[in-house]
């Protein structure tokens, strides 16, 4: 945690004492026998749950040490403005520095790149093994990483009551209140909630939060292109290939596998779209409505309706269209001139330029940069690429001259759009389905994590405007 000097040698000792009981080893051990499959490598279960011990006693050791240490001031702005920088959430899976950007479990994205195993003949790294990572803290090896391709397509079948439910949907229902609304409905199938209706050890939450957020991931990419092709294509959805990867089943399901590049684009995507530390409304809604003890399908289908709104995961969608309306602006004058007065019409008619600015970065993303390498080295004569790197040059400077944002910069969603629509998913509509799918793999690893380690319900507190004033010692 940030601000907190934990002594290097209590940690050691802890670490070198596990003194958690055997129980939920022994626990844990007899669930993951449960669902074996074959390989030579130790799965993810027994990797996370072999280092469960030492977080329990890492996490033991800081608040005995150090519980009644000072992290911050609480202003009054801060909590009139929506809890900005106030440090109140543990993430294990990721940090956002403000400058540098998001770094998952320590690695930035190019690490990240570099590190996690790909498929065959692939460069970009499986979002596989960047679930691994954000679970574990570990690197896969190759192994672990098709073990885990493997696992995730045997559990992908989807209940057919959630394919009619799907099928019964008016395509002109958002496919994200779809998405939601089957992910709401796989609460059917919830390991955890069926567990804990018949009773269970506080032990044993987390491995049912694992076997249902493993079952969930799975199943995400048929339901998002059973949603797909049932609003924008034939409602035809090609059955999840057991030998391949993630990425390539949701481009296969999708109908788009035929191209290499859209594959590769897929896994680059997935990997980083996922975790963006805990504060961001999907993340932390997940989390929160966690800390109740409702599933992780119910939790997860809660922190997708957060990713829905515009300010959030939508903006995906909002960029592409406004880059559509903005290219009829400016037809094909380019220059920084005509972009600057297009810039100024969006902002002057009180909108905002969506997929600029940030709650925490002060930086171009790095997750735009990566989607801008992409296109770099597979796109760069594409006029849609070509019009958002002109936006990219002009919009800080017009956006710092508007004196507004306190980030100028592109987000993630500035660049995702323009990828897809040039491998021909042009449906701006679908594309927070996409990141849907994303966060699920960064997010379900902390609810794995905070029923391991015994989370508790969230109540921060709240007060009227009333209250607060006199908090402060103001007459209103
Ligand atoms: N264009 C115009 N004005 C902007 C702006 C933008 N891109 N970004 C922020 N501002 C304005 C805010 O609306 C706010 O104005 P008011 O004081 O009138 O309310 C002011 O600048 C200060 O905002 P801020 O502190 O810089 O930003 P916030 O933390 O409040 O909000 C965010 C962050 C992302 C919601 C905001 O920058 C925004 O609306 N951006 C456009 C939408 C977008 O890209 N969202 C995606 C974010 C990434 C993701 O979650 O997927």
């Amino acid at each position: 945690m940030a601000g907190l000097n934990v002594s290097r040698t209590a940690l050691r000792r802890a670490m070198a004492q596990p003194t958690v009981s055997r129980t939920w080893t022994q626990t844990a051990a007899k669930a993951s026998a449960a669902r074996t499959y074959a390989t030579a490598s130790k799965s993810l279960k027994d990797t996370f749950a072999d280092g469960l011990p030492e977080k329990i006693e890492q996490i033991k050791t800081l608040r005995k040490g150090y519980g009644d240490k000072v992290l911050g001031e609480v202003t009054l702005d801060q909590v009139y403005g929506g809890a900005r920088g106030i440090k109140s959430l543990v993430w294990e899976g990721s940090v956002l520095d403000s400058e540098e950007g998001i770094r998952f479990r320590g690695k930035t994205i190019p690490e990240c790149q570099e590190l996690l195993p790909k498929a065959p003949g692939g460069q970009e790294p499986l979002p596989e093994g960047l679930f691994w990572l954000l679970l574990t803290g570990e690197v896969p090896s190759e192994q672990q990483v098709r073990d885990l391709s493997a696992e995730w397509a045997a559990r992908s079948e989807v209940p057919s009551f959630v394919t009619e439910l799907i099928d019964r949907c008016p395509n002109d229902l958002h496919p994200m209140a779809q998405f939601s609304l089957a992910i709401t409905a796989l609460e059917h199938e919830s390991s955890f909630s069926k567990a804990y209706a018949k009773g269970m050890k506080k032990t044993e939450y987390w491995q049912h939060t694992f076997e249902d957020s493993m079952d969930l991931i799975a199943k995400l990419p048929t339901i998002a292109a059973r949603i797909y092709r049932n609003v924008f294509k034939d409602g035809k959805v090609a059955a999840t290939q057991k030998d391949k990867d993630y990425s390539w089943n949701l481009a296969n399901q999708l109908g788009f596998a035929d191209n290499k590049d859209f594959v590769e684009l897929m896994r680059l995507y997935l990997t980083i779209h996922s975790d963006h530390e805990g504060g961001n409304v999907s993340a932390h809604t997940t989390h929160l409505v966690g800390s109740a003890l409702s599933s992780p399908m119910l939790s997860l289908a809660a922190g997708l309706n957060g990713l829905a709104g515009p300010l959030h995961g939508l903006a995906n969608q909002e960029v592409l269209n406004w880059l559509l309306e903005f290219k009829k602006s400016v037809g094909s004058d380019l220059s920084d001139e005509n972009i600057k007065k297009a810039l100024w019409d969006t902002l002057n008619s009180g909108r905002v330029v969506p997929g600029y600015g940030h709650a925490v970065l002060r930086k171009t993303d790095p997750r735009y940069v990566s989607q801008r390498e992409f296109a770099l080295k597979h796109l760069p004569d594409d006029p849609m690429f070509k019009l958002v790197s002109q936006v990219y040059k002009v919009a800080p400077g017009v956006l710092t001259e508007h004196g507004k944002t306190k980030n100028p910069y592109p987000n993630v969603d500035a660049h995702s759009g323009v990828l897809l629509q040039y491998y021909g998913l042009t449906e701006q509509s679908f594309y927070t389905v996409l990141f849907g799918v994303s966060r699920a793999i960064g997010v379900l690893p902390q609810l794995i994590i905070d029923r391991a380690v015994g989370a508790p319900i969230e109540r921060p507190k709240s007060y009227s405007t009333e209250a607060l004033a006199k908090l402060v010692g103001a007459k209103l």
